[in-house]
């Protein structure tokens, strides 16, 4: 089998959580040695479809770099860029506008939460995100987008603009493959267990950052919501129990049979610890690398710069066949 093209994007704030950590930042790291190549985008573009600050936005994207840097990205393995610095994306975007329907952009679970949270302006790049995200992916011509489980109705959508699009005009892209680990694809806030961890509409209380101290990380477990019972179980009405044994799980490298194993008979304080101590096992490490390579502004540009140049000339290609199928420019 081939080697997969991997692509995946992330939003630049300065706020990654555990739910960014594993599902998405560590396949990353995981996928840089498998794919060829592996490709990640910081999408600034992404990030005007909310109100947003330019300066900090930035600011937010060096952040982000040096996060992905320090959790172990190296870019000599990869292709890591800033989506801005690649009009591809925007072009495409466009050009796929053709193939999508707007019925289907309607449908976006996302558009629909984020929408009704937007407090001045609901902007058309909201409704248009999931086309740009479907730009970034085609234009590469990825074949797996490794997300964590909000993002799979986007990949989904992707995957029928790729098929409509040559339906319509000819084998041009590749439809993707989404790729979402099987534990910890959707971490929950440790304060409202049925809702995801999130940067814009978490607690703060619950959200646990990659950036935080120790000492912050251990309060958040600590006070994260459980239930009344005292099984360390998955189950019904426990989805504050269900959502440790999966952070643990994963950042043990052990399955949540075996989490379970472990704890039979503990109370729910003792597994609460066990759970901190694992988190702050393993967010440590890229915390304290990242105090190292943020300060050094001129390095991360430097290798955003590096990356959009490698990137420029994967999408430049597939932006000329899509073009002259579709008509543009001299036959
Ligand atoms: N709670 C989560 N559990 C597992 N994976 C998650 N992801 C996000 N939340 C969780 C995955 O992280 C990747 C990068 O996400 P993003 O930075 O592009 O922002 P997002 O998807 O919009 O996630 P956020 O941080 O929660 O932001 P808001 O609050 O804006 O929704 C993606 O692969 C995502 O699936």
């Amino acid at each position: 089998m081939p080697a997969p093209i991997i692509f995946s994007g992330i939003q630049p704030t300065g706020r990654k959580h555990l739910g960014n950590f594993i599902g998405a930042i560590q396949q990353y790291v995981e996928g840089q040695d498998r794919g060829r190549p592996a490709i990640f985008c910081i999408v600034d573009l992404h990030a005007i479809s909310v109100a947003y600050d330019p300066d900090e936005l930035r600011e937010r994207v060096h952040d982000t770099t040096a996060i992905l840097l320090a959790a172990g990205l190296d870019p000599e393995r990869c292709i890591l860029f800033r989506q801005s610095d690649v009009r591809e994306h925007t072009e495409l975007t466009w050009l796929l506008s053709a193939v999508t329907s707007h019925g289907d952009l309607n449908r976006m679970t996302q558009f629909k939460e984020k929408s009704a949270r937007q407090r001045e302006l609901v902007s058309s790049a909201l409704f248009y995100y999931p086309v740009l995200m479907a730009a970034d992916v085609l234009a590469y011509r990825a074949t797996e987008v490794p997300v964590g489980d909000d993002q799979r109705q986007h990949v989904e959508l992707m995957r029928e603009i790729a098929r409509r699009f040559n339906e319509r005009f000819g084998e041009i892209l590749v439809v993707p493959e989404v790729l979402i680990p099987e534990v910890g694809a959707r971490i929950m806030d440790l304060q409202d267990p049925t809702s995801k961890m999130s940067t814009t509409s978490g607690t703060e209380g619950g959200t646990v950052l990659v950036l935080d101290e120790p000492a912050a990380i251990r309060k958040k477990f600590a006070g994260a919501v459980t239930d009344s019972g005292r099984e360390v179980v998955r189950g019904p009405d426990k989805a504050g129990i269900a959502n440790l044994i999966d952070i643990l799980a994963v950042a043990r490298g052990i399955d949540q049979d075996e989490v379970e194993r472990e704890f039979e008979g503990a109370g729910y304080g003792d597994f609460k610890e066990a759970v901190a101590e694992s988190a702050v096992e393993l967010l440590a490490p890229t915390r304290e690398r990242y105090a190292e390579l943020r300060p050094d502004e001129a390095a991360i540009e430097a290798t955003l710069a590096a990356g959009a140049e490698k990137a420029r000339a994967l999408a430049a290609p597939t932006l000329a066949d899509v073009r002259a199928v579709m008509g543009f420019g001299p036959k």
